[in-house]
């Protein structure tokens, strides 16, 4: 049992609105225990070990719930193409793009992919994350695709981070399938995800339903196997056009939903129905500088949970920062600090089909982040300011 006195908290049970002051936190097997206001702390607890946190805030440890955070190679060149004028569509079916990650990727073996993603990794550990997401879908092939998710859950035994893995294939056509489209969703999407699941190696898996990528039919043959093998799904779905990819993965429970700059209602009333998590990725919309925004003013009347992610990638959002996607959240997306908060904490936890994380409540896992800053809302207002004090990992102050 460890105790963390005089804090200021923001995320006590799921709400960020309500500030706990002069609050203490009792932390015991690397879960909370108990948490309320300093004078209430329960005489069994008095002769704990004790840090005072001198007035900080404290927050659950951020979660960044989408990246393809592991991958080889990076895409300056395109950038510079974007800036003359090209389009994220043109340069990728002219093989850049996706595919040009994809040669990198296959090219680095696990250890080269492993020391590329750390920095990343460890720029989102500084700014608090305690959960991170990752995907495959730049192998593109069975075992590239399986080194992707053997690295992913590396990187979670060498930092102090949960890591949450995904199923990607469904992400691009590589080139040897061109002509082969139902080929690759059985020989590699599917079949692929069969074996990397019989190695634990995948949380959920996920698709790019998009002109450029797949179509729902085909995302719905991997989806429909996935939850076969009792894998939750999630869908990269009406980034640059609405194909109807997030009714579709909606009425499969989807998990999550993200992108979503063209969902119509169609889409918004399945999530509304099915409890999806819209995931909003203000990185790659500002990247692409995208001028549709995504519909959160009625994500929010439907009812529909709204999560922030960096979706650090090469190619759409080159982003490894948590607190500067909240301030584009509010920014870009004119979402509230207080939803940017529960953003990339406890709506984050449910895009991932997590319930003991993302607050601050007995029983939650005791990751925390200490700031050294009065109100939640600084963590969205700054641009390019990190105000984290220290992290509590599984009940460790690191
Ligand atoms: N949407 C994205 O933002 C990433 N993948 C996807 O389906 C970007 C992929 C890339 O361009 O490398
Ligand atoms: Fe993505």
């Amino acid at each position: 049992m460890q105790i963390l006195r005089n804090a200021r908290i923001a995320g006590v049970g799921g709400g960020v609105s309500g500030l706990l002051n002069g609050a203490s936190i009792a932390i015991e097997d690397g879960r909370i225990a108990w948490v309320g206001l300093d004078a209430d702390l329960p005489a069994a607890h008095s002769d704990a070990p004790t840090r005072d946190l001198e007035g900080r805030l404290v927050t659950p440890g951020l979660i960044d719930c989408h990246t393809h955070i592991v991958h080889g190679g990076d895409r300056a060149g395109e950038f510079e193409m974007r800036l003359e004028g090209a389009s994220y569509e043109e340069i990728a079916r002219s093989g850049h793009g996706i595919l040009s990650t994809v040669r990198s990727t296959r090219e680095a073996d696990e250890e080269k992919l492993l020391a590329l993603a750390l920095p990343r990794v460890d720029a989102l550990i500084a700014e608090g994350v305690t959960t991170l997401e990752i995907k495959s879908g730049y192998g593109l092939d069975v075992a590239s695709e399986i080194r992707m998710l053997r690295v992913a859950r590396r990187i979670g035994k060498v930092r102090r981070v949960h890591v949450v893995t995904t199923w990607l294939a469904a992400h691009a056509l590589p080139a040897e399938y061109r002509e082969d489209r139902v080929g690759y969703i059985r020989e590699v999407a599917i079949a692929g995800m069969e074996r990397a699941h019989a190695e634990g190696l995948i949380d959920a898996v996920d698709g790019f339903c998009e002109g450029m990528a797949f179509t729902r039919d085909e995302i719905a043959t991997v989806f429909d196997r996935a939850i076969m093998l009792g894998l939750p799904v999630k869908l990269h779905a009406e980034q640059l056009s609405d194909l109807g990819g997030a009714a579709m993965a909606a009425r499969r429970g989807a998990l999550s939903v993200d992108h979503l700059e063209y969902l119509g209602a169609d889409g918004i009333a399945a999530m509304a129905a099915s409890g999806s998590v819209a995931v909003l990725l203000p990185g790659a919309f500002y990247t692409l500088r995208e001028t549709k925004h995504p519909p959160v003013e009625a994500l929010r009347t439907a009812g529909v949970a709204i999560a922030l992610a960096t979706d650090c990638n090469p190619g759409t959002s080159p982003l490894t920062s948590i607190l500067l996607t909240m301030n584009m959240g509010a920014t870009l997306f004119r979402m509230t600090p207080a939803e940017c908060l529960r953003a990339v904490t406890c709506n984050a936890a449910r895009a991932l089909g997590l319930a003991d994380r993302g607050v601050i409540s007995p029983g939650a896992h005791a990751d925390l982040a200490i700031w050294d800053i009065r109100h939640p809302a600084e963590l969205s207002y700054r641009i390019g300011f990190n105000p984290l004090h220290a992290r509590v990992f599984g009940g460790r102050y690191v």
